[in-house]
């Protein structure tokens, strides 16, 4: 007869008071670890960070200040026309919001205007040009990046000597822009993105087709290998406007690419956040699967009117909704987005950009709320950051959490609700400390183009940070660095 296993009764005695001691922590839940709490607050718990760290929060910065159609415009009087010193002030403003990236267009046509000869394998260097008015635009704007640790996409806009199916001549192209970049020792450049937004502006016949772009995509990254250029840039495919086909993207591709991105304009204010993060989740667990990270390249609200102008652009409550899809695209795993743009700006003589951070010069580069808003994001986080997630189950209130690298916390909460919120940031891994307050709220909406200033200093009790986060207004809290108890946070 076999001999059964006995286990002695006090085991079993222990392992129920285990259980039950367990069941018991996990029911009062944060009100243990939190006696202090407020009752009434809604709980924001900071628990794990995620593995991609934030990649930067930045902007669109295309180089076409310094071109004629900025600097000698004739629909503009004499004094709006933009001058180096206007060029320097833009500088400053990108500077003094912090943000970690921007993505930048240029065209082929810019350095190689005539095909250099017919043999994409051997470079005629002679035949390209970089005097031409936005390359130097690009490269003044590539000295700043470079002084100041921004990073740089650099992505193709089309406009080709050739052919947009001659896929080696437009990867040799590519790759002589590259090796003059690293030639120059712009080591912010860490990205290139060939095409902006295929899904509607890739065209063979007057027809799109995604077909030939990857294919054109597969031939630049064995044109780089072949040119040993490779690893010394990383590829963020897809730039597509519609999600779907940013998804077949990244399945075609597979592990083609270190980087996929898509474009999001698709949200306006009855969106729920719930929504924008479970979409933010989907895009990212294609780019996962192919072992990438995924990036919004381009995101703005959904009310465009066309390329250049939106319907809300002055408004309030755009500096409120843009702010929120960064925070719930963060919160569902995507690691950095840029903003579509940093300023107003001409693309042509009578081609007026208007939706930017920033206004234009005829309008002294003042800053538009938006620009109050998203500051408060740019400012306060620094690419490289871990980033803690808050999944809610609000409709109308986002929250997210992060450590910096730096070793300082930024926290962010958006109530798009029509009633105050009380919260507590529940954060386990930071104690103590002193966060400085920052509120965007249209009634202390500051008039002076410079981002918001701290309104209060909040003390972290025991890992709890509480407060009030009024109906329409987006609350930003950072650790202060120089405050010693941070250490021990
Ligand atoms: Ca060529
Ligand atoms: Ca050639």
């Amino acid at each position: 007869m076999k001999k059964r296993f006995k286990i002695p009764k006090s085991i079993i005695r222990i392992a129920v008071l285990v259980i039950v001691s367990v069941i018991c922590i996990a029911a009062m839940d944060w009100a243990f670890f939190y006696p202090q709490a407020r009752t009434d607050d809604l709980i924001l718990e900071v628990g794990k960070h995620y593995k991609d760290r934030l990649d930067g929060l930045g902007v669109e910065w295309d180089p076409m200040l310094l071109a004629s159609y900025n600097t000698a415009n004739p629909t503009l009087a004499p004094e709006d026309c933009v001058t180096e010193e206007d060029f320097e002030k833009v500088c400053a403003m990108a500077e003094e919001i912090g943000i970690d990236k921007i993505r930048c267009f240029w065209s082929e046509s810019w350095i190689e205007p005539v095909n250099d000869n017919d043999d994409p394998h051997v470079t005629n260097y002679d035949a390209f040009v970089w005097d031409q008015e936005n390359i130097l635009t690009l490269f003044k704007q590539l000295d700043f990046c470079q002084k100041e640790g921004i990073k740089v996409n650099l992505t193709t806009w089309g406009g080709s000597p050739f052919p947009i199916t001659e896929h080696e001549e437009y990867a040799e192209c590519m790759c002589v822009m590259l090796e003059k970049v690293i030639e120059k020792g712009y080591t912010c450049v860490v990205e290139m993105t060939p095409f902006n937004e295929p899904c509607w502006a890739y065209k063979v016949d007057g027809v799109v087709d995604m077909e030939d772009h990857w294919q054109s995509c597969r031939v630049l990254d064995s044109m780089l290998k072949e040119r040993g250029l490779r690893k010394k840039i990383k590829l963020n495919l897809s730039d597509n406007n519609y999600s779907l086909d940013s998804m077949r993207t990244m399945e075609e591709l597979g592990r083609l690419a270190e980087i996929y991105n898509t474009h999001s304009y698709d949200y306006i204010s009855p969106y729920s956040d719930t929504a924008m993060t479970e979409f933010s989740q989907l895009l990212t667990r294609y780019a996962h699967k192919n072992g990438a990270i995924h990036l919004v390249n381009e995101f703005g609200p959904n009310t465009v009117i066309n390329a250049m102008t939106s319907s809300d652009t002055d408004t309030y409550k755009r500096g409120l909704l843009i702010s929120r899809v960064a925070v719930n695209f963060l919160n569902g795993g995507t690691a950095g987005l840029l903003y579509w743009c940093l300023t107003d700006q001409y693309y042509g003589v009578g081609s007026r950009m208007s939706v930017g951070l920033y206004q234009f010069k005829d309008k002294g580069w003042e800053a538009r709320p938006q620009l109050y808003a998203y500051s408060l994001l740019t400012k306060y986080t620094q690419a490289g950051a871990k980033i803690y997630p808050i999944i809610l189950d609000e409709a109308h209130l986002c929250a997210i959490a992060l450590k910096n690298p730096d070793r300082s916390w930024t926290y962010a909460v958006i109530n798009s609700d029509t009633v105050d919120m009380d919260v507590s940031f529940a954060n386990p891994h930071l104690r103590s400390g002193k966060m400085d307050r920052y509120v965007y709220c249209e009634e202390t909406l500051p008039t002076d183009s410079h981002p918001i200033r701290s309104d209060a200093v909040l003390k972290i009790n025991n890992g709890l940070l509480s407060d009030t986060v009024r109906s329409q207004c987006m609350n930003v809290y950072h650790l202060r660095s120089n405050d010693e108890e941070t250490k021990n946070g």
